[in-house]
């Protein structure tokens, strides 16, 4: 039963696959974009508290029985996440974000994000 490590292979093959792209066609995408994904398993958000970069984009994905959803009052709000479904969202803007499961409102995270500073021209 690796189907976690599967999982985590693919995401990593993934993730490569879109940085080495991302380098073989410049300007195509944000230099500083990353992905980050959030897992829901067993009523808790994994991991529960996340720095990012703005630009980032977080994807959650519910690996949990029941249907679970992902609510940033004000930000963001996914429709009922059923087993094996994705949500995602862009972090644009600085900020503490502050989310929750509306279903299991005892279901709490936040994600921290950062400004890009420096040098790059990210018009
Ligand atoms: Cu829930």
């Amino acid at each position: 039963m690796n189907i976690h490590d599967v999982r985590r292979g693919a995401f990593a093959a993934a993730l490569f696959l879109g940085l080495a792209l991302g380098f073989a066609v410049p300007g195509a995408s944000p230099a500083r974009a990353e992905e980050i994904e959030v897992k829901i398993d067993n009523f808790t958000f994994a991991p529960r508290t996340l720095t990012v970069k703005a630009g980032t984009t977080v994807t959650w994905i519910n690996e949990d029985d029941i249907p679970h959803t992902v609510v940033s009052t004000g930000h963001f709000r996914s429709k009922p996440l059923d087993t094996g479904d994705k949500f995602t969202f862009t972090f644009t803007t600085a900020g503490s974000f502050q989310y929750f499961c509306s279903l299991h409102p005892h279901m709490q995270a936040s994600i921290t994000v950062e400004a890009t500073t420096g040098s790059l021209n990210s018009q």
